[in-house]
């Protein structure tokens, strides 16, 4: 396994790990879900983190069995009126909707001298840093919008650690998602999952939450 004084670079997940956006997004695709008379599990919601836009509109027609009931148009309109629903939400979003531990985790990375990289399949992204106040720590973002594959697929874990000139096995890779922590996986990067370690079951580090994530605790999971 990678040594913890090989790590050069920090490429973050946005939603569900910098902040809960993952509860937003739930919340707007729900309202399109019961619109379109699918039924909304748990297990739907956690399936959709991380996946992008039209991803996300197919699997919960999919899990309604209603994917071949709308038109190519149709979807588009459906996934606009959920980004609207998700706008609506993101702009009341202030500083305090950063979680527990992140600023202090992004200023001690800074300091430190590690190079920080967002990895967001969200096209709101700017937005939602802009709002927290963050958008300073993240001179360097992959565009999702340049982007062939979504997460799983390795593509955006790897474009982060070009983005910063690492090879991969320099960059650690932080997800709160399943797909997240397959595409850092599958990117030959080091994996943390943030939250339930039985979703995240095959990241290299978990926490159970944003206030295990320190320099300290990350050394101390590589080193043992
Ligand atoms: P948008 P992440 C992902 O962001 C979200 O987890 C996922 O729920 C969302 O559908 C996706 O971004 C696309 O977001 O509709 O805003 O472009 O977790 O990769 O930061
Ligand atoms: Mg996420």
């Amino acid at each position: 396994m990678t040594e913890f004084e090989d790590i050069k670079g920090f490429i973050f997940d946005l939603d569900g790990v910098i902040t809960d956006t993952a509860a937003f997004h739930t919340l707007a695709w729900r309202q399109i879900a019961d619109e379109v008379g699918v039924q909304w599990t748990v297990q739907l919601g956690d399936a959709l983190k991380g996946i992008n836009r039209m991803d996300s509109l197919e699997l919960i027609l999919k899990h309604g069995n209603k994917e071949t009931l709308f038109t190519g148009a149709e979807k588009i309109s459906l996934a606009t009126r959920k980004n609207n629903n998700y706008l609506m939400l993101v702009q009341q979003m202030t500083p305090a909707n950063i979680l527990p531990g992140i600023t202090d985790f992004l200023a001690d990375l800074q300091s430190h001298g590690y190079q920080l990289v967002l990895a967001s399949a969200s096209k709101n992204a700017p937005l939602v840093l802009e709002k927290l106040g963050l958008s300073s720590f993240f001179q360097k973002a992959v565009n999702p919008a340049t982007l062939k594959h979504g997460k799983p697929n390795p593509e955006i874990f790897s474009r982060g650690a070009k983005l910063l000139n690492l090879n991969p096995a320099q960059c650690i890779g932080v997800e709160d998602a399943a797909a997240g922590i397959e595409s850092i996986n599958a990117a030959n990067e080091t994996s943390i999952g943030i939250g339930n370690p039985k979703v995240l079951a095959d990241a290299n580090i978990n926490f159970d939450d944003t206030t295990q994530l320190t320099l300290d605790n990350i050394k101390f999971s590589m080193d043992h």
